[in-house]
């Protein structure tokens, strides 16, 4: 069967998921796109022809949409606020299948809605878009980790840099926006529940930053088991697109492996190729997560990370903003309700 996709939202990412699901992901149809800004609209028509709707609402009941690709803003603080629920919501009671990016909602309580309302009807139809769960090296650290070779893990080390980011890009949004992925990715690789979570803004920044953004930023968080994560985030790096993660285990030390690029020896230096955008480090992640997506609506599932996990990312990304407006002290980070039962498989 051929799934018709909808995209709601055409800015970086949603640009970049017209792409794959016209050209790289097999089992769908682009069948139809949304926008509030005709010049994006007028472009991708043109690009992919595929039809504009003009309201968002009438994309997701429309009977040519089988499911459903949300991509709006979420996270700016000054800018469209909690955009995705209202749309998740609407295709959940379509019964469509729907696929948001991160993060789900602007807060723990708008997550809720979403989860609210899969439990009601007894089934998933969300899916987030935490790539970095199926990016090979994920994956792969995340065997070494469960394997138990290495006894158990104490302490996460993990940077979140990115070149540059633009004036619209405020302080909280290095969490909201950027340690999102991580509020995700740490307790899937752990296996671990979180506990505590703070976000410290040291006083030296770099020149590169602008008025609404204080850069860098140090996250660290602590799980129910005892591990302590601290993690970097640093926007305007200056460099390239880096991400790191070392898993200190008790035998051993486990580092997050860089996608290979050839690396060049010449003129007494050896140069390693740094990615400059996420959309090309996570490039085999982004495509394989919407695959995923295509092929669970073809046997009538949600797969991959779930609203429950959106809710886990949220309750932590409120507790770091808490941690962050009140000068860095440990803010607990307590899930909002027990997990139900629809989420036990995730
Ligand atoms: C962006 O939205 C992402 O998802 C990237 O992975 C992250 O590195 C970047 O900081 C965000 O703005």
């Amino acid at each position: 069967m051929t799934i018709n996709v909808g995209v709601i939202g055409l800015g970086n990412m949603g640009s970049s998921h017209l792409d794959r699901l016209a050209n790289r992901i097999s089992g769908v149809r682009l069948n139809g796109i949304c926008d509030l800004k005709k010049e994006l609209t007028d472009k991708y028509s043109k690009m992919y022809d595929v039809k504009v709707y003009d309201n968002a609402m009438d994309l997701i009941d429309s009977p040519d949409i089988d499911a459903v690709v949300v991509v709006t803003l979420e996270g700016n603080q000054e800018e469209q606020h909690r955009t995705h629920v209202p749309f998740v919501l609407e295709a959940i009671k379509q019964k469509k299948y729907v696929f948001c990016e991160k993060p789900i909602a602007d807060t723990a309580d708008d997550a809720m809605r979403v989860i609210d309302a899969e439990v009601k009807l007894g089934k998933r139809y969300t899916q987030i878009g935490f790539m970095r769960r199926f990016d090979p090296s994920y994956i792969e650290l995340k065997r070494e980790i469960d394997s138990g070779r290495y006894g158990e893990p104490l302490l996460v080390h993990a940077t979140h840099r990115n070149e540059t980011v633009d004036e619209t890009y405020d302080t909280p949004m290095a969490i909201a926006d950027t340690a999102v992925h991580e509020t995700d990715i740490l307790h899937w690789l752990l296996n671990d529940d979180y506990e505590f979570g703070s976000t410290f803004l040291p006083k030296k920044q770099t020149r590169y930053t602008h008025k609404n953004l204080h850069d860098p930023q140090v996250i660290t968080i602590d799980t129910k088991s005892g591990v302590h994560v601290d993690l970097e985030v640093f926007v305007n790096n200056q460099m390239g697109y880096d991400i790191n993660c070392e898993v200190v285990c008790e035998k051993g030390v486990l580092r997050l492996e860089t996608p290979h690029y050839t690396s060049v020896k010449t003129n007494l230096h050896q140069e390693e190729y740094i990615p400059e955008e996420y959309t090309e480090r996570f490039k085999t992640a982004y495509d394989t997560e919407m695959q995923e997506w295509a092929n669970g609506i073809n046997e009538d599932r949600a797969v991959g990370p779930s609203a429950w996990d959106g809710l886990i990312s949220m309750t932590t990304v409120d507790a770091l903003h808490k941690s962050r407006n009140e000068g860095g002290i440990k803010e607990a980070i307590t899930l909002p309700i027990d997990r139900p039962e629809l989420y036990s498989e995730d």
